[in-house]
């Protein structure tokens, strides 16, 4: 794509115009395929092809659930998460703003700057970051913090993501400890600020979609990547190319896409996103459907306990009194999950699963439980994990909050007996 080089244009028509290009070139990267008329598309006409069917052509990611397509939001339905290590084409992707033009992200046009409280601030190029540090390869599992917000009553706005905002890939990088120790921290130092390319949804280039950020704590733990790439290839545009924080455990928010800045702050980080309502929730419990003030909210950051039921898919028939395999995965914020078990009686009695230990900190962990279903009708099977430190998923949304995060309910699924 290079239509996007076009020659300046009169004042008035240059946001509106501008707005449409970028739509072009986003959608030329979510179809896999140029869109050579995307100029004459009128404003806020989105293709057909992206609001057909939950199967969307979207060439990288064909088999998620398009929830948004401005800007493009799609999960992972459970039973395409029944790889150990998510692929590339099955990660969900969240997005904020506008992603970058493909064609201005290459390994040599990008740099990284860290800068702030430090003592020399840096510009690094993806050549640097790859030469001059030590690389890591991890599984990191990624959170959206509105994972499971379909499910509060009364509901709360914001994509309806139900149970697929969750990954766990094989991340390439360097640990972000690393680059922030050459640059040499101050010790002013208390939080990170991270900046991406992307651009905000209005169009106006002085806004910015998301700017997270986390305590130095978090920045500096040897799990916290600087990454370039996926389950050992490039990773896809959608999911941040060429370069990303992986911040696991935490709200994926905090993981920045095509990162460009680290802003090290001397305060509690206050970019888009960070204040108000956004990825907060009230200190105390509050009744379903109160307004909390804006004080009363605290920054979410280690996520809950949770689980999946990967297979077999809900809606299967299964031979009644034949046992037959039940997995899935689990995970459990900074924690590690102790106890995995199901239950086939909605939730009156459970039987222990069979726990694998995380292939890394931070890595979800593997579960299988055989299970045989009494007689001929219709059953649920219901999973439930429990933290190493006693935190067990409930079976309905816990703890209300107005913009609906942190839903660890159990994912349970149906199962005929024939
Ligand atoms: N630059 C940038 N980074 C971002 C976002 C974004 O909109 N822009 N969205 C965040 C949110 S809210 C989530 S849940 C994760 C999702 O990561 P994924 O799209 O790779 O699954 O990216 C995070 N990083
Ligand atoms: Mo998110």
């Amino acid at each position: 794509m290079s239509t996007h080089r076009t020659p300046p244009l009169p004042p008035s028509m240059t946001l509106s115009r501008r707005a449409l290009l970028r739509d072009g070139a986003g959608l030329a990267a979510l179809l896999g395929m140029p869109v050579p008329f995307a100029k004459a598309a009128p404003q806020g006409v989105a293709p057909l092809a992206l609001m057909q069917s939950a199967a969307t052509p979207l060439a990288a990611k064909p088999e998620l659930t398009l929830l948004n397509s401005r800007p493009v939001n799609m999960e992972t339905p459970a039973h395409l998460l029944d790889d150990a290590i998510t692929p590339a084409s099955r990660m969900f992707v969240r997005n904020n703003g506008i992603p970058p033009y493909t064609d201005e992200v290459t390994d040599e046009s990008w740099s990284v700057t860290i800068d702030g409280e430090v003592n020399t601030p840096l510009t690094l190029s993806i050549a640097d970051i790859k030469s001059q540090v030590d690389t890591e390869t991890l599984q990191l599992q990624l959170e959206c913090g509105g994972n499971g917000r379909r499910f509060f009553t009364p509901g709360a706005s914001g994509n309806q993501w139900t149970f697929g905002a969750i990954s766990c890939a094989e991340w390439t990088g360097v640990r972000l400890a690393d680059v922030l120790e050459r640059a040499g921290l101050k010790s002013t130092a208390v939080y990170t600020g991270h900046y991406g390319a992307d651009t905000h949804l209005s169009g106006d280039p002085d806004k910015v979609p998301l700017s997270r950020g986390v305590p130095i704590e978090k920045a500096m733990d040897p799990h916290t990547l600087i990454a370039w790439a996926v389950n050992g290839d490039q990773m896809p545009d959608l999911n941040g190319h060429p370069l990303r924080l992986v911040v696991p455990g935490w709200p994926a928010s905090c993981s920045q896409k095509w990162l460009t800045r680290i802003w090290v702050r001397d305060q509690v980080h206050d970019g888009a996103k960070m204040a108000g309502q956004s990825y907060r929730v009230p200190a105390y419990p509050v009744a379903p459907g109160t307004e909390v003030p804006d004080e009363d909210m605290v920054i979410i950051e280690s996520m809950p306990v949770k689980s999946l039921i990967t297979a077999p898919q809900t809606g299967v028939r299964q031979g009644a009194r034949q046992p037959f395999a039940v997995r899935g995965k689990a995970w459990a914020g900074d924690r590690r999950v102790a106890q995995m078990d199901v239950s086939i009686d909605f939730g009156a009695t459970w039987q222990k699963a069979d726990l694998s230990d995380p292939a890394n900190p931070y890595a979800w962990q593997l579960w299988e439980a055989d299970v045989t279903l009494p007689e001929a009708g219709y059953f649920e099977i219901w999973a439930r994990a429990t933290d190493e430190a006693g935190e067990a998923q409930p079976p309905i949304p816990p703890g209300w909050n107005p913009r609906g995060y942190l839903n660890n309910m159990q994912h349970r699924i149906a199962v005929y007996a024939v």
